[in-house]
């Protein structure tokens, strides 16, 4: 297991780059260039600024997270052609630099959702909260405003300027039904798979964030039967998931564990956080440990340690602790805490199987 961590860029994340060398075992960032709109070529020289960063700390930059999908590509317009060139263009510059790994999402309009990014929890900290009546009953727009007054920096997917589009896109989105995005997609990976093959990348897509429709919008990233169907639509080493726990661990239906076993060649890269889904469909972001929420993080760590899995992983999300002001669900502290309860389940299992305490 090759640990990582996310980091936003210079001048747009709160963690000092020297930080997260110091995070034990930890040795990549997790990033991308989040002021280049969707759609557009990645320039080689900012890559090269993030490269020269990076390495300047100690830690490589084998992940991208993420590359995002245009959404006349999710639409299936006639303009998507144009920017799947430019996507293919961006994942040939990445290859170059030695980038393994590309992370996206196949989401209509939004990435993921909360609806509160700093909920109150018993112990005084805060974490991200799905409130399910909430999001049900809700008119779109005011959410994107509650949600972006309330939020220091700017969030990946919810950029002010895409957002004010807001009404354009759901207009673009009515009649789009569920097999449509898998003809969309279909499409999108059969041109891009063999591009990142040819270059030394695997794609790796990202579970829908919560994994069920929201605001009438189709989201298809949802579970292990949609997951085999998506490696089955380009059958291809290249082709892979981002599993990530939390992700889909919204949904206590979802056997992670199983979707470990059963996708065990095609999971490049690891998101690892627990939640605890409540009876009434809400959810919250915890600590990793198993019994603070209802993903068993103990019982994931052991499938992938049982398939002896050599991918990236990173911590994900964690909870704003000791007063860190922070990137909502991106602060260091209880990431930090993440990783290093990752590796204690790790190097249990490793030293339990004979493999050596000091072992990778
Ligand atoms: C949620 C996070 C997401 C993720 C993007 C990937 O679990 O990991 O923000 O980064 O959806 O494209
Ligand atoms: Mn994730």
């Amino acid at each position: 297991m090759r640990m990582t961590f996310r980091w936003f860029g210079e001048g747009n994340d709160t963690v000092p780059l020297r930080y997260i060398t110091q995070i034990p075992g930890t040795e990549g960032i997790v990033w991308s260039l989040h002021d280049v709109p969707a759609g557009e070529e990645w320039p080689m020289d900012k890559i090269m600024e993030v490269k020269a960063q990076a390495e300047a700390a100690g830690l490589h930059i084998d992940v991208v997270e993420s590359v995002n999908v245009h959404e006349d590509i999710k639409l299936g317009l006639p303009s998507r052609d144009r920017y799947i060139h430019n996507y293919k263009e961006t994942i040939k510059k990445l290859g170059q630099v030695g980038v393994k790994v590309i992370c996206y999402n196949f989401m209509p309009i939004f990435d993921w959702l909360r609806t509160d990014l700093h909920k109150e929890t018993e112990d005084g900290s805060t974490a991200l909260f799905y409130e399910k009546s909430r999001i049900d009953g809700t008119d779109p727009f005011e959410l994107v405003r509650v949600i972006n007054e309330n939020s220091a920096l700017t969030m990946p997917g919810w950029e002010p300027e895409r957002l004010q589009h807001l009404s354009t896109l759901f207009e673009a989105y009515r009649g789009v039904t569920e097999e449509d995005l898998w003809t969309n997609l279909s499409y999108f990976l059969h041109e891009i798979i063999p591009v990142a093959a040819e270059n030394g990348i695997t794609m790796a897509i990202h579970p829908d964030d919560p994994p069920w429709s929201i605001f009438g919008l189709p989201r298809i990233m949802t579970s292990h039967a949609n997951f085999s169907r998506f490696l089955s639509l380009y059958d291809h080493p290249a082709n892979g998931i981002t599993l990530c726990s939390g992700s889909l661990g919204a949904n206590p239906e979802n056997d992670i564990i199983a979707m470990i076993h059963d996708f065990k060649d095609r999971i490049p890269f690891a998101h690892i956080r627990n939640v605890r889904v409540f009876d009434n469909g809400d959810f919250i972001e915890t600590s990793h440990r198993s019994q603070d929420g209802t993903v068993d993080i103990a019982g994931i760590m052991k499938a992938y340690h049982d398939i002896g899995y050599t991918g990236y992983a990173r911590p994900d999300h964690g909870r704003h602790i000791w007063d860190e002001k922070c990137r909502p669900g991106y602060g260091l502290y209880d990431r930090a805490l993440g990783i290093m309860h990752l590796w204690g389940l790790w190097d249990a299992y490793r030293y339990e199987a004979g493999q050596g305490g000091q072992a990778k």
